[in-house]
């Protein structure tokens, strides 16, 4: 059997090249070698998004590669999807996930739904370019204590902000979680959200402290 480092750079590379079926050997070869879904996608497959958004930033790709990686890390998710079932501690509790208005980025926020479905929470995925409105109307219907707003743009952070405005404006107990690349613990704070977490690994526990609040 090949050393972990050698998979990760499988893994890595799969999505930096967009090959298909590189992501489906190396994804398969990591979950056989007893590799952690956080890590696999933290260490490896996001390794090789880093390196498609350094090149991207750079000019040395444009956006029809950086589609295609995100097609390889889609397939990537879904592979790996069946084993995020960390246990079965059966939360009955609705989690509201969507990426907000004027954001179709949505490859962190599907990473985060899956991490929260494998470990028991309800999770509807309101999908991308999802509006306050949306959020809170879907939140009402399924009687969900917590949503979860991702942004990956500097223009679409301030939807976030927008979010808990509107809770608190309507005097909602649903907690507002916030995260994605641009966003930070400061911008959570700022804003008065419920919780950040910088990754899809940590989203778990942070669903877990506000709900325990
Ligand atoms: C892939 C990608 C795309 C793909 C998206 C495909 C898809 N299906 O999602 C495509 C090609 C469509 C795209 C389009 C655009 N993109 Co783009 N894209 C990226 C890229 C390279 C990677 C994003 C990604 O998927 N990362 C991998 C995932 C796993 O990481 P993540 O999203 O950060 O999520 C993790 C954490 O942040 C966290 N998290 C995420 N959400 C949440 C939510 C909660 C509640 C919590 C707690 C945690 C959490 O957990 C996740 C898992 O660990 C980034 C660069 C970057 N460094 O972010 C640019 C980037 C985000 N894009 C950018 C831009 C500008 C655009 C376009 C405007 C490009 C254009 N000129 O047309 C359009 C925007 C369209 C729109 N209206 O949204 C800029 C944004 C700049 C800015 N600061 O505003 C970036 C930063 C690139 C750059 N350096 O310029 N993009």
């Amino acid at each position: 059997m090949r050393g972990k480092g050698e998979i990760m750079a499988d893994l890595a590379k799969s999505v930096e090249t967009w090959d298909m079926e590189l992501v489906q050997r190396s994804v398969n070869e990591a979950i056989e070698a007893g590799i952690s879904p956080s890590d696999i996608i933290k260490e490896g497959l996001g390794k090789g998004m880093d390196e498609i958004s350094r090149m991207f930033d750079e000019a040395k790709v444009f956006l029809p590669q950086v589609v295609a990686a995100s097609k390889a890390m889609e397939l990537a998710l879904k592979i790996l999807e069946p084993c995020m079932k960390t246990s079965d501690i059966g939360h009955t509790e609705h989690i509201v996930i969507g990426s907000v208005k004027g954001d179709i980025h949505e490859i962190g926020k599907n990473v985060c739904a899956a991490m929260l479905r494998g470990s028991g929470y309800i999770v509807i995925d309101i999908g991308t370019d999802s509006s306050v409105d949306e959020f809170l109307e879907k939140a009402r219907e399924v009687g969900a204590p917590v949503v979860a707003a991702s942004a990956l743009m500097t223009t679409t952070l301030t939807v976030q902000k927008e979010l808990v405005n509107e809770v608190n404006k309507e005097g909602l107990t649903v907690k507002v979680l916030v995260g994605g690349a641009p966003c930070s613990q400061q911008w959570a704070d700022e804003i008065g959200a419920d919780g950040y977490s910088a990754s899809g690994a940590e989203i778990v526990s942070l669903a877990k402290r506000v709900l325990d609040e």
